[in-house]
């Protein structure tokens, strides 16, 4: 038998196996060839995904500041203005109101909102207040004078804001007076707060009326905390209207007037505030430079504005013991920012800054002058006190 061996070292064979050598050598330079181009390439695409990821990164990054973020004027009242930053403040509560009881609960019935609402604050008889009184009697007379003369047609439910608690009696005098749906809203849970670092203790008001900070709280109530009740969200327009104000005449539906004329406000007369009266109050207008400047805003009404600037001892306002808003007008961010501002800087406490000069200095940047219809120049009527 032949050796397998033997057979391997012919010349014919040894030059194959080169070839084949050769052949292999040349697939293994092709394909490590390949390897190095498609690491190459993947070492870029790697780079370019990682530039992409890094970037987009910080985008999202900003972009999350952004809103959650933003910047905050320390207005000292020497006219120096700083910014910083710091956590945005939710401006809508989610929260519903702990107590509220309505007409329909009273004849147990199921009835929708209506579109707009007449709103009254009231204190109760509970003695918290230096000189306290049953305000629901009267109360009961303003609404039904408000069926007899608001051509509403008795469809605009009526919102009666209240410390303390009305008596059983109260209510069901109140509940048989009017036509409109009607709903007690307990604010006792905000009603008392000041603005976040005033010490109620170590100062006394410029001012005081029925308790040492009862104003105050009255004007805060009206400049920003009816805003972030849950219960006002679900209407349009609100009519402001105090227990001792009332319309007169015949009133037409001032709604229906408003939404035609695209207006934002319905205002009363013009009244001052004196700086020799109210010490502080001017302040206020180091605070609106300030928020002009840091928030780039051009005022819609530069005359409206001009009367707050132009007077050394006076601040003008509309007398908001009755007045219509309009609340989407005055949900928009950019007051709600003006309002932080102005709770921030303490001012409605420290200085007895009323809601009529703030809101009127709301209007003078916000509306302009078409948007702000004027009760006397619509010929309508009221009285206060009365
Ligand atoms: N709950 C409550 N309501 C108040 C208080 N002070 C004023 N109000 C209400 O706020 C509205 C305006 O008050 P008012 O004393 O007439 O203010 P003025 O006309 O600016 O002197 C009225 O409807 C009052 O019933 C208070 O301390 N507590
Ligand atoms: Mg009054």
């Amino acid at each position: 038998m032949m050796e397998t061996s033997e057979i391997g070292y012919s010349p014919n064979e040894d030059q194959g196996v080169q070839a084949f050598i050769r052949t292999l050598n040349s697939l293994r330079n092709d394909f490590l060839q390949k390897i190095k181009q498609y690491t190459e390439c993947l070492r870029e695409k790697i780079f370019l995904i990682s530039i992409s990821s890094i970037s987009l990164l910080i985008v999202l990054f900003f972009y999350t500041f952004a809103i959650y973020l933003q910047p905050i004027i320390f207005v000292d009242f020497n006219k120096h203005v700083m910014s910083k930053t710091m956590l945005k403040p939710s401006i809508v509560s989610s929260i519903q109101e702990p107590y509220i009881y309505s007409k329909n609960q009273y004849f147990n019935r199921t009835r929708k909102p209506s579109e707009n609402v007449i709103a009254f604050l009231v204190a109760s008889f509970a003695g918290d207040i230096r000189r306290a009184y049953n305000p629901y009697p009267k109360l009961g007379e303003k609404l039904f004078q408000l069926d007899e003369r608001l051509g509403d047609n008795k469809i605009t439910d009526i919102i009666i804001f209240h410390t303390g608690y009305p008596f059983r009696a109260d209510i069901t005098s109140i509940v048989h007076t009017t036509a409109r749906n009607v709903l007690f809203v307990n604010v006792d849970h905000i009603f008392y707060k000041f603005s976040p670092g005033f010490d109620p203790h170590i100062r006394d008001p410029t001012w005081t009326q029925k308790g040492k900070w009862h104003y105050h709280h009255m004007c805060y109530f009206w400049f920003k905390q009816v805003f972030e009740l849950k219960i006002i969200q679900r209407y349009r327009y609100m009519m402001r209207l105090d227990d001792d104000s009332g319309i007169e005449g015949k009133w037409p539906n001032v709604f229906e007037i408003i939404a035609k004329h695209r207006a934002v406000y319905l205002a009363n007369m013009r009244i001052v505030d004196f700086e020799y009266v109210l010490p502080g109050t001017k302040l206020v207008r180091n605070l609106t430079i300030a928020f002009i400047k840091t928030y780039k805003i051009t005022p819609q009404n530069p005359d409206m504005l001009a009367e707050v600037f132009n007077h050394t001892i006076e601040t003008p306002g509309y007398w908001n013991n009755l007045e219509v808003m309009d609340l989407l007008f005055l949900r928009q961010p950019r007051i709600a920012e003006f309002t932080r501002l102005v709770d921030e800087s303490m001012g409605v406490y420290l200085y007895r800054w009323g809601d009529a000069p703030l809101r009127f200095i709301i209007l003078a940047l916000f509306a302009n002058a078409t948007q702000i219809l004027h009760r006397e120049k619509l010929g309508l009527a009221y009285c206060h006190p009365c």
